[in-house]
């Protein structure tokens, strides 16, 4: 544990890339003083089973079990009942694992029975032996819709079954006038020392979260420093659409665009050493910017990516 073990630091994330800066993160600070608050719009029902790819996907990173090839699901699992699935009929559209659907069997089971999808998560990730707190960010259901050229899709229709193939024309985030904050992710971020918006896809992964009015107006109020990642990197995602769904939502496709959604709730961007010449321009809009490498291969280049980005919050915050 480095210098870092004592702060309560809360890191806002969606899917792989948040995951892997929050697996930093863990790196560095102890125990449950990392909350994780993980976006839940992705959330959908599969065969009946309650699957939240986001939460699952930081709970399997954080317990060391995720599959390195995708980032999501668990390393080494097996599709006897996938396939199972397929023989009876069933379009396996949407790949889980057997291991994984223990997961959902479970969570739904739990769910039924009443208990919050906070209350669930905690008990799935204390079972996996992690220490850090991973917090959806509302109890209630919120689903995000993709406007597309073929209709308004829901979002694992689009982002697997039709593989992300859809210029996205607008996003919107179905019951969410609706849906309160968790109290546990509220109360974490109003008792941080510094908060982290991890490099997820700033549109659906941050964006579902930020939606929130509770979640916005405590980090527009928060005096915790709060350091953002850029996800794009060189003009490209490192992962996933978010350099499509830039350009068609009409934002300019680098780590400046990232800085024009997240001017207001960031005080500092770090972005990559690629983007160093984007610096002044990402100052123009009031957030400071921090220069490194932000490309995360192997555990090492995430711990390395959350000290700087910890040591950046750190500096902010004198
Ligand atoms: N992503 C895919 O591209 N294809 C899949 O078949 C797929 C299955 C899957 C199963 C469980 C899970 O937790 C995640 C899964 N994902 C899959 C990833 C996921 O749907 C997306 O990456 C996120 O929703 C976006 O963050």
């Amino acid at each position: 544990m480095s210098d870092f073990g004592s702060l309560r630091v809360v890191a806002l994330a969606g899917g792989v890339g948040g995951a892997k800066l929050a697996d930093g993160l863990a790196q560095h600070v102890a125990g449950d003083r990392l909350s994780v608050i993980v976006n839940t719009a992705d959330d959908f029902w599969h065969h009946g089973l309650r699957v939240c790819p986001d939460l699952d996907t930081v709970m399997y990173t954080l317990a060391g079990l995720a599959n390195p090839a995708t980032g999501w699901g668990i390393a080494g699992d097996t599709t006897a009942t996938l396939d199972a699935l397929t023989r009876l009929g069933q379009d396996p559209w949407f790949l889980v694992g057997d291991q994984d659907f223990a997961t959902h069997i479970l969570r739904t089971e739990w769910l039924r029975q009443g208990q919050s999808l906070t209350a669930v998560t905690a008990k799935l990730a204390s079972a996996l032996g992690i220490p850090a707190r991973i917090l959806p960010m509302t109890d209630d259901p919120v689903a995000t819709k993709v406007r597309t050229s073929e209709g308004l899709l829901d979002f694992q229709d689009y982002f697997v079954a039709r593989r992300q193939q859809d210029d996205v024309l607008g996003v919107e985030f179905a019951d969410i006038d609706d849906a309160h904050v968790a109290p546990a992710a509220l109360n974490a971020l109003r008792q941080a020392d510094v908060i982290v918006i991890c490099p997820s896809n700033p549109i659906v992964s941050i964006g579902p979260i930020l939606a929130l009015p509770k979640i916005r107006e405590s980090l527009e109020t928060s005096t915790a420093p709060i350091v953002a990642v850029s996800p794009i990197v060189g003009g490209k995602a490192l992962k996933g659409p978010a350099d499509r769904m830039l350009a068609t939502l009409g934002y300019e496709v680098s780590a400046a665009g990232v800085a024009t959604i997240l001017a207001g709730v960031a005080r500092v961007l770090v972005i990559d050493r690629v983007d160093e010449a984007l610096a002044p321009r990402i100052e123009e809009t009031g957030m400071r910017a921090r220069v490194t490498d932000t490309v995360m291969r192997d555990r090492r280049d995430r711990e390395q990516l959350a000290e700087t980005v910890l040591a950046a919050a750190v500096r902010a915050r004198r």
